[in-house]
C-alpha cells in the first residue's frame, strides 16, 4: 500500500470571528460577524468567542504538545484594516507577525486564510462581495498581507467556502438585499470574488518563488444520485456542478461551466463578466486545492422544490427540473444531524484528483458535538471515531492516486459554531466556556487530542 508521505501537514484549523474575540480590542474594525444579529438568543455572539487574542501564546503551546505539523487558521481583515480600505492597524499585523513566529518557532507550518466569512461591516455597506470595489479592497489587504507576512508564510488560502458563502449565505451572516433575483446576485457575487482572487493568486506568483504555493478553499462534498433513475443521475451532475465544480472549475481551468450557465440563463439570473474579467481569471493557476467537507450530499430529479428538511449548510438550492438535495437513509447523523459518510471523503479527494490533478489539502473535517466536562475531562470517543474513519479513507485514496498533501481537522479548539453556539463543539481541545458565560475560557485537552497526537507522532500509521 502507497502511504502518506513523510512531509505531510496534520494538524487542526480554526477560523478568526469564531475563534480570536477581542472583537474590537487594539484598534480591530467591525465585520458583519461582530455585528450580526444572533437569532437564537440562547447562544453566543462571537464577541470574545474562545478568547484566542488573549490565550494565544498558550494555544500554540498546546498545538505543539499535541505535535502539530501546521495550522491552519484566518486572518481578521478588520483587524488588519479596519475599515476594509484606508489606515492600516499596526497593532493588528503585530499580533499575526507574533503569532506567525511563535508558529515557526515550534515548527508548525502556518496555513493561512485571507478571508474566512468576516467581510468588514464598513464595504458590506456598499454591498459587500456585490460591488465591484470590494475586488479592489480585497487587493488591497491581501498585498498588506505579503507585505507584512510574506517572507514567513509557504500556503495561502484565498477565500474559504466561496460556495457555502453564496449558497447558505444568511445562514453563514451574509444578508441578501431584498426582492433581488437571489440567483443572480449570488453568482455576481461569485464572479467579483473570483476576479478578486484570481488576481492575488497572480499577484502571489509575481513576488514569491515557487515555494509559496496559493489556492482557494471551497466546501467539496461528493454528490450521490437518490437512486439509479437516469433523471436523478441528471440531477446528480447538476447538483454536483451547483454545489462543487463551478467554483473550482473556474479558477482552476478559466472555464465557466455550462450546465449552471444553462441554468442561470432560463432563470434570467446571468451575471456580468466585464471586459477583461476572463483574462484575469485565466492567469490564476492556483498551485492546490484546498477544501472542507463534512459529509456528502445526495440528490434526485424533482418537478416540486422542498429544500428546507435538511440542516444548514448540507441545504443546496434546487429548482425544478434540476435537482434537489435529500436525506440518504444509508448514513448515520451527528448530535446535529448532519451526515456522515467516511467513505464520501475517499470518493471526493479521487473526484478532485481526477478532476483537476492538483495536490489537495483538506482544511475543514469533523464532528459538532455537545461535548461533556466531567470530573475534569472530556471522553470524546465519538470524535476519536470519527477522526479515524475519515483519515481511514484518506490513506485509501494516497493509495489510489490522490495527492493530498495535509489534513487539518476542524476545530483545533472549540469555538463559536456559524449559527449554534459554542454548544456545538469540535476541538480537539476544550474551552471552558458556556453560551452566555465566559468563565476563565480555560483550556482542557480532550480525549481526542491524546489519540490526535499519536497519529500524527506515526504518520497515520496507528489509528
Ligand atoms: C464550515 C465553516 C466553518 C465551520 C464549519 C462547521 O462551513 O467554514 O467556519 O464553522 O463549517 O459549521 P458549523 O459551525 O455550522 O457547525
Amino acid at each position: 500500500m502507497k502511504k502518506i508521505g513523510k512531509d505531510f501537514l496534520w494538524g487542526a484549523s480554526t477560523s478568526a470571528y469564531q475563534f480570536e474575540g477581542g472583537f474590537d480590542s487594539d484598534g480591530k474594525g467591525l465585520s458583519i460577524q461582530d455585528v450580526k444579529e444572533i437569532l437564537n438568543k440562547e447562544t453566543s455572539d462571537f464577541k470574545v468567542a474562545s478568547d484566542h487574542y488573549n490565550h494565544w501564546k498558550e494555544d500554540v503551546t498546546l498545538m505543539a504538545q499535541m505535535g502539530f505539523k501546521s495550522y491552519r487558521f484566518s486572518i481578521s481583515w478588520t483587524r488588519i484594516i479596519p475599515n476594509g480600505i484606508g489606515e492600516i492597524n499596526k497593532k493588528g499585523v503585530e499580533f499575526y507577525s507574533n503569532l506567525i513566529d511563535e508558529l515557526l518557532k515550534h515548527k508548525i507550518e502556518p496555513v493561512v486564510t485571507m478571508f474566512h466569512f468576516d467581510m468588514p461591516n464598513e464595504l458590506e455597506k456598499i454591498g459587500g462581495w456585490a460591488n465591484r470595489k470590494v475586488i479592489t479592497a480585497y487587493v488591497n489587504y491581501a498585498n498588506v498581507l505579503f507585505d507584512n507576512f510574506g517572507d514567513r508564510i509557504k500556503y495561502w488560502i484565498t477565500i474559504n467556502e466561496q460556495n457555502v458563502l453564496l449558497l447558505q449565505g444568511p445562514i453563514v451572516g451574509i444578508k441578501r438585499p431584498q426582492n433581488c433575483n437571489v440567483l443572480k446576485h449570488v453568482f455576481q457575487m461569485n464572479h467579483n470574488i473570483t476576479v478578486a482572487q484570481a488576481l492575488v493568486m497572480e499577484e502571489c506568483h509575481k513576488r514569491f518563488d515557487s515555494k509559496v504555493k496559493i489556492g482557494t478553499a471551497p466546501n467539496i462534498s461528493s454528490i450521490y444520485p437518490a437512486s439509479c433513475k437516469p433523471e436523478d443521475i441528471v440531477a446528480s451532475k447538476n447538483i454536483a456542478v451547483l454545489r462543487n465544480w463551478f467554483y473550482l472549475d473556474i479558477i482552476v481551468k478559466g472555464i465557466y461551466n455550462r450546465i449552471l450557465l444553462a441554468l442561470l440563463e432560463e432563470q434570467n439570473a446571468m451575471f456580468e463578466i466585464r471586459q477583461g474579467d476572463m483574462e484575469i481569471i485565466k492567469k490564476a493557476n492556483p498551485d492546490f486545492i484546498a477544501f472542507n467537507y463534512y459529509t456528502t450530499t445526495t440528490v434526485k430529479m424533482n418537478e416540486k422544490i422542498d429544500n428546507y428538511k435538511l440542516p444548514d449548510q448540507e441545504r443546496v438550492f434546487g429548482f425544478p427540473g434540476f435537482g434537489q438535495t435529500v436525506s440518504n437513509a444509508n448514513l448515520a447523523k451527528t448530535q446535529f444531524g448532519w451526515e456522515i459518510d467516511p467513505k464520501g471523503l475517499k470518493v471526493t479527494l479521487l473526484e478532485l484528483q481526477e478532476r483537476y490533478n492538483l495536490p489537495v489539502i483538506i482544511t475543514e473535517n469533523g464532528i459538532g458535538a455537545y461535548d461533556k466536562l466531567e470530573e475534569g475531562k472530556i471522553n470524546d470517543d465519538y470524535r476519536i471515531n470519527y477522526l479515524k474513519s475519515h483519515i481511514e479513507a484518506i490513506k485509501e485514496a494516497v493509495n489510489e492516486g490522490s495527492q493530498v498533501f495535509g489534513y487539518n481537522c476542524w476545530s483545533a479548539f472549540d469555538l463559536i459554531s456559524v449559527h449554534e453556539g459554542i454548544s456545538k463543539r469540535y476541538g480537539l481541545i476544550y474551552i471552558d466556556r458556556e453560551e452566555k458565560d465566559i468563565k476563565t475560557a480555560r483550556r482542557i485537552r480532550k480525549k481526542s487530542s491524546y489519540w490526535y497526537e499519536k497519529v500524527i507522532k506515526s504518520n497515520g500509521e496507528n489509528l
